[in-house]
């Protein structure tokens, strides 16, 4: 017995970056279990059962309850008017004539919105803050007599509004000479060491993948692996995104995530061997999926794999046709209709929004721009303000705690009793009511399990479908032609071990 329980103990304690279920005690005690090792010897079920009890880690966790969070794309671009710069471009020509950090925040804020991440550098190499590294940057520029840092002023205004921040640094840079060579991932390392160590907390940090050849006509070789060394050394709590292992494109730059959308994916780059040895070397793991993939994370994708990793899905999208502002786009802004369709198919298929939003040449959010967020606001606040599932009897005869169906506590959840996978609740409402959308949330801290539900409601004898859906996820939202029920009753028709319901709601679009 105590010979078991040392064992365990050691399991825990050198498997607590990659995780595995080797023994039943140490899963129980885990916090968080962000990947597992699959074993030759796993049998279907197994993977099945194991991909159920995948669970992110306390950053993904708390980055996934953002649900809105806000791209700024602004810099040398902003005033040459181009997407993609060359790296050529005068520093003298970025002159912002009143631009206003806590402006963006404030119009951030207003919006809903919790996280602020700025393009800190894009591929054209100018840094929006004074670096050591080069010149090309906000120093050389006649803003503020180059004394100016926008790093430092949107860092400042999201602690004062009390948002989140993080950092766009582009490993493509245009500018930068030693590009090419193997000194520039040392000059990556220096502008990462000065945007982690100066700006207080970092919550994010986005690379893209892009890569180009340099001036001795080679690609970079970007040296990721030390690169989230300094980042997990110097921010710890910081996730990494798109060609980082905490947070995965979604795939798309529309804004729409897929209807089923796994945050569990195979891993099969890493041999077991590997995963084993990352233990001890803390070695950081990243999935190497096609991103783009339709399926990424069905029974289907995951039996071939060798590891199963936590990898939940960023949907990025911005409110103009660029991603930089463009004086000649002010009439293409998406209207707050639109941006509620990407609202719903984001947040509502399990992902998290990051909405750009880029500030103009006066360094401003133009007006339109804010006019539009500000009524997409209203639009989901009012529709989510009153849950008219609120005070409703529900029956489950499998299941336990229904009490913690709409307690408006994430934490707590309905389950299965025994080994149940399937489920049926009937909802008996507070009197008849008129509706339209449906949400519901897995308590993904132990999981996300759920593959098929139904909503059904109770018309005279006979049971009719609402709507249906597959996976849920940290939320699922789901709109239909407008019901009128007293009596409803929500089945879930498969899952991959006991489903979980941290939180359900039905309400009415308001417009
Ligand atoms: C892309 C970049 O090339 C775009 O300019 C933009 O920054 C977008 C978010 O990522 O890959």
């Amino acid at each position: 017995m105590i010979k078991t329980r040392y064992r365990c103990m050691m399991a825990m304690a050198s498997l607590i970056i990659v995780g595995s279920p080797l023994c039943a005690d140490a899963q129980r005690l885990k916090k968080n279990n962000p990947s597992i090792t699959i074993s030759p010897n796993d049998t279907e079920a197994d993977i099945i059962r194991k991909a159920a009890q995948v669970t992110p880690t306390n950053a993904q966790l708390r980055w996934q309850k953002l649900e809105l969070t806000a791209f700024i794309h602004f810099g040398i671009n902003t005033f040459t008017n181009r997407e993609w710069g060359d790296g050529k471009e005068d520093p003298k020509s970025f002159n912002p004539t009143a631009l206003d950090a806590r402006q963006w925040a404030r119009v951030c804020k207003e919006a809903g919105i919790k996280q602020i991440i700025l393009t800190a550098k894009h591929h054209d190499g100018f840094c929006l803050w004074p670096t050591k590294t080069t010149d090309h940057s906000v120093k050389s520029s006649p803003w503020k007599n180059g004394q100016g840092d926008v790093v430092k002023e949107l860092a400042a205004a999201c602690a004062a509004y009390g948002l989140g921040f993080g950092v766009y640094v582009s490993p493509w840079d245009r500018n930068s000479p030693s590009y090419g060579t193997a000194a520039y991932n040392d000059l990556f390392v220096k502008q990462l060491t000065e945007l982690l160590t100066q700006y207080g907390k970092i919550d994010e940090v986005w690379f893209d993948g892009a890569n180009g050849e340099g001036p001795n006509g080679k690609k970079q070789v970007y040296d990721f692996p030390r690169w989230y060394k300094v980042i997990r050394d110097l921010q710890p709590e910081a996730v990494i995104a798109v060609m980082g292992p905490d947070v995965r494109w979604v795939g798309t730059e529309s804004g729409y995530g897929r209807a089923t959308e796994w945050s569990v994916v195979p891993t099969t780059n890493t041999s077991q061997e590997q995963i084993a040895a990352g233990s001890q070397t803390n070695e950081i793991i990243k999935p190497e999926i096609d991103q783009m993939a339709a399926d990424i994370g069905s029974r289907e994708k995951i039996k071939g794999a060798t590891g199963l990793v936590w990898y939940p899905a960023e949907t990025d999208v911005s409110i103009r046709p660029g991603w930089f502002y463009h004086p000649e786009e002010d009439k293409q802004v998406k209207t707050p209709e639109k941006l509620l369709d990407i609202y719903f198919n984001s947040v509502g298929r399990n992902g998290v929004l990051l909405l750009n939003i880029p500030p103009d040449q006066r360094g401003l959010i133009h007006e339109n721009d804010e006019k539009n967020l500000q009524e997409w606001n209203r639009l989901i606040e009012s529709t989510f303000k009153t849950n008219l599932m609120k005070g409703a009897t529900f029956k489950s005869v499998n299941g336990k705690n229904t009490r913690a169906l709409n307690d408006a506590k994430f934490d707590s959840h309905w389950i299965t009793k025994g080994t149940d996978t399937t489920a049926s609740i009937e909802i008996h409402l507070q009197g008849p009511q008129t509706f339209d959308v449906f949400s519901i949330q897995e308590n993904i801290t132990v999981g996300q399990r759920i593959e098929a539900f139904v909503l059904e409601y109770q018309d005279g004898q006979e049971w009719k479908k609402i709507t249906e859906g597959t996976t849920v996820g940290f939320k699922r939202l789901l709109r239909f032609p407008v019901v009128q029920a007293e009596k409803l009753r929500l089945r879930i028709t498969s899952s991959r071990l006991n489903p979980t319901i941290a939180e359900m709601g039905i309400y009415k679009l308001v417009e």
